[in-house]
């Protein structure tokens, strides 16, 4: 079971070749797909080698396989976590019954909303970063770049498997739309917010990918744990090709930090810009701008959705199974940060409407963790800088805080002052102008841009200065 199967057109280990209907209703959307990809995916390259990891069985030990591979020529499919024949649902009111394979009628709605909504990011995601590979910093980045697109991709197909094949109709007009719309655009935008933005430079790229693919985590960890068996099945596999787009965010900063902090030392100044390098201030107007987006999408810290998609047993909790209580919530309480007037404070809500600010709190550990690492590599070049999240309520376009306007260190502040100090907090034209002057691309081998330290390692195995991507 574990074992892909290659040598069907979409590879699969799902069995496709024996259900026939669902196999020519993916059939009928890969050519979509593929022109979806050449339209809307990485600007150029399509015919270069690029040396990537494709998947090859879903067991834990080496699933993956690398080497030379031309984008379009990736074998996207459909891979899902090995079943667990006893599986149970393991929270809300079906807590205890055998999971299901099949959609529970009564939730058809509710689920394809959700399935559609994770959907509607992968592709959202590559269109924001088709232009990145003209301003690479080096073939080692440019060669991840393209393995997150491709895995995007993928994932994408793995949502659309679930519409396919569970949805009947509806699914299948879900997922050509999932094809239609487009990131940004004002007549057909992507579902969520922070998907609409622009990724116009590599600093806000590792910022996505370090913020914005972390909610990914956190979000495909509650589906993971769905009663609705495929999704969770799904969602398992997808968390493990996750933790590569994570991994390349928060080395991709850590590197911009070393280097500035080399060049800070070497020339006794904060000021690095006249280096050709980004200044830590900077790197903290991004984190504001990436952090505040991204906490939107976890949606208001009061949720009836929230609740209703926990009690029908169909997105719990990050590691649901974990946590000692008794997986209905009915009678518990959470501290939530509220809004009271011109003041923050904490209130005990239900513990079923909190699940989203619950969750926003395990992100929010999960971040500062990171930037903890990033602080470990200041000070070990002896300098007395920090950076720091912003407050939950900076920023922010959903929930308690989206009418209000708190600073970074979260405290309630008027017009007047937003007004006077935003452009202290969130990047500015002229910051993102300074960004993109210094975005040339660097593709020769071993060869990084001089705002970036190289990675401590290569790709499996392979040195620093491997050919990532044969560019001639
Ligand atoms: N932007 O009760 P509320 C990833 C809507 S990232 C726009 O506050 P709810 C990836 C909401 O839809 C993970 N609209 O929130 C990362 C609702 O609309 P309706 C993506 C928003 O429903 C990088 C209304 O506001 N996966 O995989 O509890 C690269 C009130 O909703 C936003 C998921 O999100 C927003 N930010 O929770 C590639 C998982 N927030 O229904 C990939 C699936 C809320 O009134 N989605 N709204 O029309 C969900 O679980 C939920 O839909 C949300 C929202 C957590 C997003």
């Amino acid at each position: 079971m574990a074992a892909i199967d290659y040598l069907e057109r979409i590879p699969n280990n799902v069995g496709l070749a024996e259900n026939r209907r669902l196999q020519r209703a993916l059939e009928d959307w890969q050519p979509k797909f593929l022109q979806w990809w050449t339209d809307m995916g990485p600007d150029g390259f399509q015919a270069r080698d690029a040396y990537l990891r494709t998947a090859i069985s879903v067991d834990a030990q080496g699933w993956a396989k690398f080497g030379y591979v031309k984008m379009p020529d990736y074998r996207w499919g459909i891979f899902l976590a090995e079943p667990d024949a006893d599986r149970r649902i393991n929270f809300g009111d079906h807590k205890g019954d055998p999971a299901w394979q099949d959609v529970p009628g009564e939730y058809r709605g509710v689920l394809r909303r959700l399935v559609v909504t994770q959907g509607d990011t992968e592709p959202a995601s590559v269109e924001q970063q088709r232009h990145l590979g003209r301003t690479c910093p080096s073939l080692y980045d440019l060669r991840n770049l393209f393995q997150i697109n491709v895995e995007e991709g993928r994932h994408l197909w793995a949502m659309v498997y679930l519409l396919d094949a569970y949805f009947g109709r509806d699914g299948r007009e879900e997922s050509e739309a999932l094809l239609e719309r487009r990131s940004g655009d004002a007549d057909k935008p992507r579902i969520l917010g922070a998907f609409n933005e622009k990724t116009p430079d590599w600093l806000s790229y590792f910022m996505f990918c370090f913020f914005t693919d972390r909610d990914g985590k956190y979000q495909l960890a509650s589906l993971a744990e769905s009663g609705f068996d495929p999704l969770s099945r799904t969602c398992r596999f997808m968390l493990t090709e996750e933790a590569h787009h994570m991994f390349v965010g928060e080395t991709g900063i850590g590197r911009m930090v070393q280097r500035t902090c080399e060049l800070m030392r070497e020339h006794k100044t904060d000021d690095v810009r006249r280096h050709g390098a980004i200044d830590l201030a900077t790197m903290q107007k991004y984190i504001n701008f990436h952090c505040s987006v991204s906490l939107d999408l976890f949606g208001s810290e009061v949720s009836t959705n929230a609740a209703n998609f926990y009690t029908m047993g169909l997105k719990g909790r990050f590691e649901e199974t974990k946590k000692p209580d008794d997986h209905r919530l009915k009678d518990a309480t959470y501290p939530v940060v509220e809004l009271v007037g011109d003041t923050i404070a904490t209130r005990e809500e239900p513990a079923l409407v909190s699940l989203n600010e619950r969750l926003r709190d395990d992100y929010v550990a999960d971040c500062q963790r990171g930037v903890n690492r990033w602080n470990q590599v200041i000070k070990s070049h002896g300098i007395d800088v920090e950076l720091r999240l912003p407050h939950r309520g900076f920023h922010r376009a959903i929930g308690a805080f989206a009418d209000a306007k708190v600073s970074p260190d979260g405290r309630v502040v008027s017009e007047a002052e937003w007004d006077a100090r935003h452009q202290e907090w969130l990047p500015t034209e002229h910051d993102r102008a300074f960004v993109a002057s210094l975005m040339e691309p660097v593709t020769g081998r071993g060869q990084f841009a001089n705002w970036i330290a190289p990675p401590a390692r290569g790709i499996n195995g392979q040195p620093v200065d491997f050919e990532y991507v044969r560019l001639a």
